[in-house]
């Protein structure tokens, strides 16, 4: 076909693709726009509304299904999620922005999409944004310091938010509930009310206004919050969920011997700039088979955990330092 005489502006996007560094990990981070404004239109518990966490863990699942098997793990915390992708990983030639603008744009969706699901009936009041950037890092050590980075973030935020709701009177305590909110149309969840922690309504507990909660935590250490908001507000921060204290990790698993539908994870590739037309053909099939099975069983390919990442010789990185290798 003769090309239009316009074609030459095509050179502009060329000119402008980048792509990201072959061998080398790469972390698309996904954060919520706004959300202290998002949360509070929206009602969110305080410190932590295990609604709004469970409903960005179910999204970074349907980004992790959605790109099966380039994801090997993804870490979520407040309104953040982190996807790791794989080192050798050539899904869309590695191209920056398609790869950033498909999870970020996935995640939205699915954020709006499960939203009943979890928020029954409260309705979204305006469309949810997230933004998203891709980051590489080039070597096993400085991948896995950027998720001790995101979880000791998260300790650090939920131990000071916790301390300070306590102090101002908002804390509300997680109360697990089997009552089904679901809409008729989706698959039961078993969901949770959540209610006001009578015991920190007590008539001789002190409560402050956010400055005096600002104040009276400025410089205090870990021990001393822990000490304040158990002795003064009879809460136990290590009764806290292990969900709000470490944050979530979703982590690819191989399928179990017993997966009735078996999708093998792609080989690792012994050329690293650009697999081969071979290696490429293989990785489509999985992708392929993956894509066939219902999400249900999709889903089972993914395992969420709430555990330390942090230390180097915990169970976490016992269990799943091979992901880092595929
Ligand atoms: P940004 O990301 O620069 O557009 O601004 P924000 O407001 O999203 O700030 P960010 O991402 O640093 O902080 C997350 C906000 O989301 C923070 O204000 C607390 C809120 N948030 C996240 N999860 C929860 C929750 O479970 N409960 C409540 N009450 N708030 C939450
Ligand atoms: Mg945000
Ligand atoms: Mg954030």
């Amino acid at each position: 076909m003769a090309k239009s005489k316009y074609e030459y502006v095509r050179e502009f996007e060329a000119a402008t693709d980048s792509r990201l560094l072959p061998d080398s990990y790469v972390v698309v981070r996904v954060d919520g726009q706004c959300f202290h404004r998002f949360a509070k239109e929206h009602q969110f518990l305080k410190p932590n509304d295990k609604r709004a966490l469970d409903l960005m863990n179910k999204s970074a699942l349907h980004v992790m299904r959605t790109f099966y098997p380039n994801i090997i793990m993804a870490y979520g915390q407040s309104d953040e999620y982190s996807f790791i992708i794989r080192r050798l990983a050539y899904f869309f030639n590695r191209r920056t922005a398609k790869i950033t603008s498909l999870i970020t744009s996935a995640f939205t969706s699915a954020f709006v999409f499960y939203w009943p699901r979890f928020f029954c009936s409260i309705p979204l009041k305006y469309p949810p944004s997230f933004d998203g950037r891709a980051v590489l890092y080039p070597n096993e050590r400085t991948l896995t310091d950027y998720l001790r980075w995101r979880q000791v973030d998260c300790h650090i935020n939920n131990l000071y938010n916790t301390a300070f709701y306590a102090l101002t009177g908002e804390y509300t305590r997680y109360v697990p509930d089997t009552s089904n909110c679901s809409p008729s149309n989706s698959p039961p969840t078993t969901y949770n009310l959540f209610l006001g922690d009578p015991s920190a309504k007590a008539p001789n507990r002190t409560f402050y206004s956010h400055a005096e909660a600002t104040q009276r935590l400025s410089g205090s250490s870990s021990a001393d919050k822990n000490e304040l908001m158990f002795t003064d507000y009879g809460v136990n921060y290590n009764d806290e969920l292990q969900q709000f204290r470490k944050g979530t990790a979703i982590v690819l698993t191989p399928p179990q011997a017993d997966t009735t539908t078996k999708v093998d994870l792609p080989e690792t590739p012994a050329v690293v700039i650009k697999p081969s037309k071979s290696a490429l053909k293989r990785s489509a099939k999985v992708e392929e088979d993956f894509a066939a099975l219902a999400i249900d069983q999709q889903e089972r390919f993914f395992t969420t955990l709430h555990t330390d990442i942090i230390r180097e010789d915990g169970d976490f990185w016992t269990a799943y330092s091979h992901l880092l290798k595929l």
